[in-house]
């Protein structure tokens, strides 16, 4: 490999895609800058020109998840979704094919012991990434004020930049943003393990499309773990307390729903339903499912 490939790669690290599209772009004689790159949609008034007439018909099958698509791609070029979001999305969206596109029943059934086990808690926090910011911000905000919970941003390709952004987007809805991270969670090695003093005391996470070592790490330090993960086989679906396995756009609207319908019921009762939650169960009932499309 050429010196100037090689420093390609150093300069993108994980973008996959930015090393790709500039190792080619490199030996046809024109390489991209990393704004080069992002900003080459765009006209000289910084407007974007490219995909200006891309308008998604309400007739087209996959409609929903292409406005999904849609909200990811504005997060990107806002600067706050990182771009190896887009291809988690991607990630996702295979296994929700296979789920036909539809909360199942016992994606329904985490989703309600998910909140019951949130209503219970003392000191519960739901963690926001990049995807999340861009897909659901406001219903975020929504189900955390219903069930007083703080609101935490977590990012795996950590910038100031993007922090801060989503920081501002969380606060223009919601007053329970936590922003001083001054705790490491134990046995962590990236950016992921910063974490405010609350979180780190935090009793019950909601930890939403993440996949590898924290929701391990944090059920290690004794804290009950909530995922959203389209994948039941993903690290994060396998470790976590209870595994939600449904699109975050679906989930957390039905997440709201039981809260505000649950929100009354007695300790007694959030209890039984979180008691009569088998995760091993409803993760073997989403892989059988699965199992069963293919
Ligand atoms: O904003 P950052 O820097 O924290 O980065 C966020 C991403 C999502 C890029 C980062 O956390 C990441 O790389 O995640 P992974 O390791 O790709 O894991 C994301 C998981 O979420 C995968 O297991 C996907 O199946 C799942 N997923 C993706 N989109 C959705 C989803 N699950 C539910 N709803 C979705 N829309």
């Amino acid at each position: 490999m050429e010196l100037l490939e090689e420093e390609i790669i150093e300069k993108y690290q994980n973008d996959a895609l930015q090393i790709r599209e500039a190792i080619e772009a490199y030996q046809k004689g024109e390489y991209l800058t990393i704004d080069e790159y992002i900003n080459k949609g765009k006209d000289n008034k910084g407007k974007d020109n490219k995909r200006k007439n891309m308008k998604i018909s309400k007739s087209h099958p996959r409609y929903e998840s292409l406005k999904t698509r849609e909200k990811l791609v504005a997060g990107f070029k806002e600067g706050y979704v990182a771009i190896n979001g887009l291809l988690a999305q991607g990630r996702g969206e295979c296994f929700d094919y296979l789920l036909n596109e539809k909360t199942q029943n016992f994606a329904l059934e985490a989703e309600r012991a998910a909140v019951a086990l949130l209503l219970l808690s003392k000191s519960p926090v739901i963690s926001v990434n990049g995807n999340v910011a861009a897909l659901c911000s406001r219903e975020i905000c929504k189900l955390a004020k219903i069930l007083k919970c703080s609101v935490e941003t977590n990012l795996f390709y950590w910038t100031k930049e993007r922090e801060e952004i989503i920081e501002k987007i969380l606060k223009k809805i919601y007053d329970n943003i936590l922003t001083e991270k001054t705790k490491k969670i134990p046995n962590m090695d990236s950016k992921r393990a910063d974490v405010s003093e609350y979180f780190y005391n935090a009793d019950v996470v909601l930890v939403p499309l993440e996949d590898g070592d924290r929701a391990g790490a944090l059920v290690k330090m004794g804290k009950k773990v909530i995922a959203i993960d389209l994948n039941p086989m993903s690290h994060t679906s396998q470790n976590a307390t209870i595994s939600i396995a449904d699109n975050i756009v679906r989930a957390i609207p039905n997440m709201i729903t039981f809260a505000m319908a649950m929100k009354n019921l007695s300790r007694d009762e959030l209890e039984e339903i979180v008691k009569s939650f088998n995760n091993k169960k409803n993760l073997m009932d989403a892989i059988n499912f699965i199992k069963g499309k293919i």
